[in-house]
């Protein structure tokens, strides 16, 4: 009576396990990788202590299917501003409705990773850990909240909760000391990562915009050499950045501190360049600075705890701005230290693919930098544009994106929705149908402000639709006429095109701005569908849920 049985596969290598005493689905939501790969090492080590474990997306999973099972462990990422990963959606929506069906029987934990440097950090799992309460499951072990540096929590929370489930099998099932430690297969798996990052050389710093615009965006191409790094069109590389040393100094100089102070080990500048957030202050030095200052306005604010307003005034301000509006504000190196999140790799979407370029990442990124006064700079966009000198390495690791690929099937007809530098993983599709002689039509959408300055890859795009690899292309410039015309602009003005495409069993692939953008074009998908299949707005649902679960609705949105 396997709950997705077919799920559960046994690699040949593996020892023949026990006659399973108790069966633990294992659900994860994730919207990068890394609540799958959790999800699958909880597997793992459930597997070897003598448990079933049955791996699945939150998706594939209906409610009516959880009230069958016994125990569930779900792990889920949050994304955007607390919603579902992508691949949780329908789930949620099922589980949350008034009518969901009651789950006394099962006993569930919980495990959610988020990024503390939102207000509704790991919102997702939250709300799923409540929701299952609510419905009369049981919690087994609470629930534990990861920040952006996961591993050590979810693997420590892993762990615990394989040796409470183990104890809860009526029989058989091994000790707890068993369960192995899963720290070996992520290094099996992900040999660079964030502690060990692959030294790369920028072989390529190009701008793509031209003169005049109000963007600068550009294209890379980072060497893997001999790192045996192998990538997919599609997938997102992680960039480990340094801080700019002169933002560094000045933000020891308003705190009085000298850059040569010893750090732990190391002195105090070299931990600020290599080691800390430095330019968005975290909540808890927004605190700090509060409470020392009590007649600030940021005091003021926190007091209130007035978010919208406090947002409104974080809005283009960087931890310096703070601090010099606070200029009495002291703090030693170890409160600074204290205060300070640890500095994170950026992930961008790849812009290349392994067919065509199987030596070189290729990256398309928009350098962010704003401000009169004083120049704010994104850390990683302007360490890759300005920082980096020739004997330079730059730290990298894959960040694989199963989900963002194209189709197996070569026949199959792909639409990609990519304006500004949502056109990355795009770029990288084109060359890879193009290499791989796929025969289905590939239609893109892009668009910016200005055709002039902002039409990046302009040739290269023109010369795949000469080769008829590129099938259609529609553009969207927004700034070029009176009436603003979106990529969704177009996407209504070709609804029966689109319609077609979609019914001929296209891919539907959307790249860029999760704000705004991403739920404009999915609110033109649904009228789209409406009108041209007839339907009313619960049918268009239903059918665009229908091309999510089909893997045919698929989003890398940020
Ligand atoms: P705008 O800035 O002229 O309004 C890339 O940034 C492009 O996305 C720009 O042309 C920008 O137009 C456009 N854009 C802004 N808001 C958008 C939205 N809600 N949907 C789609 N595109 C949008």
């Amino acid at each position: 009576d396997g709950f997705f049985a077919g799920l559960q596969m046994r690699r040949a290598d593996e020892p023949e396990a026990p006659v399973a005493t108790l069966t633990v689905e294992v659900l994860y939501g994730t919207q990068t990788g890394n609540a799958a790969f959790l999800a699958e090492q909880l597997s793992a080590s459930l597997r070897t202590s003598g448990l079933g474990a049955n791996l699945a997306e939150l998706d594939a999973v209906g409610v009516e299917q959880l009230a069958k099972a016994t125990h569930v462990v779900v792990v889920t990422s949050t994304y955007g501003e607390g919603e579902m990963p992508d691949d949780a959606e329908l789930f949620w929506e099922a589980l949350s409705a008034e009518d969901a069906p009651r789950l006394e029987g099962l006993r569930y934990a919980v495990l959610a990773l988020g990024d503390s440097g939102y207000d509704d950090f790991c919102q997702a799992g939250k709300l799923i850990d409540l929701r299952l309460e609510q419905l009369g499951a049981v919690r087994v072990a609470p629930r534990a909240d990861c920040d952006v540096d996961f591993e050590e929590t979810a693997l420590a929370w892993s762990a615990d909760v394989a040796a409470i489930l183990a104890a809860e099998a009526p029989e058989g099932a091994a000790a707890p000391a068993s369960v192995p430690a899963p720290v070996a297969p992520a290094r099996a798996r992900l040999p660079w990562n964030r502690r060990t990052p692959y030294g790369s050389r920028l072989a390529v710093n190009r701008v793509l915009s031209r003169l005049g615009s109000a963007k600068e965006i550009r294209h890379y191409e980072l060497e893997l050499g001999d790192s045996g790094i192998e990538y997919a069109a599609g997938d997102a590389l992680a960039v480990v950045p340094l801080n700019d040393p002169a933002l560094a100094r000045r933000i020891l100089d308003r705190l009085g501190l000298r850059a040569g102070d010893d750090a732990d080990g190391a002195t105090l500048e070299q931990r600020m360049r290599e080691d800390w957030e430095i330019r968005t202050p975290s909540k808890d030095l927004i605190a700090a600075i509060a409470e020392r200052d009590p007649e600030s306005e940021l005091a003021e604010m926190v007091r209130r705890d007035d978010r919208e307003a406090m947002d409104s005034w974080l809005w283009g301000r960087d931890l310096l701005d703070l601090l010099e509006a606070s200029p009495g504000v002291r703090f030693d190196p170890v409160e600074l230290a204290g205060l300070l999140r640890p500095l994170q790799a950026r992930q961008y979407s790849i812009s290349s693919s392994p067919l065509q370029s199987p030596d070189r990442i290729h990256l398309t990124v928009a350098s962010v930098r704003h401000g009169d006064d004083r120049v704010r700079e994104g850390v990683c966009s302007t360490f890759l544009a300005d920082r980096l000198s020739d004997d330079d390495l730059v730290g990298i690791y894959p960040q694989p994106n199963a989900a963002f690929s194209v189709p197996d099937d070569g026949e199959t007809p792909i639409v990609m929705v990519g304006p500004g530098t949502g056109i990355a993983p795009f770029r990288g599709f084109l060359h890879e149908r193009a290499e791989s002689g796929a025969t289905g039509g590939n239609w893109l959408f892009f668009g910016d402000q200005h055709r002039a300055t902002d039409f990046v890859y302009e040739e290269e795009l023109q010369e795949l639709a000469d080769r008829g690899v590129l099938t259609r292309l529609d553009l969207a410039f927004s700034r070029d006429q009176a009436e603003k015309v979106y990529v969704q602009t177009l996407m209504r003005e070709r609804a029966a095109e689109l319609y077609a495409w979609l019914e001929e069993g296209a891919s539907f692939y959307v790249c860029g701005d999760a704000s705004r953008m991403a739920k404009d074009v999915e609110r033109a998908l649904l009228d789209v569908v409406a009108q041209q299949g007839g339907v009313d707005a619960d049918g268009a649902a239903e059918y665009l849920a229908q091309l999510k679960r089909e893997k045919r609705y698929v989003r890398d949105v940020y």
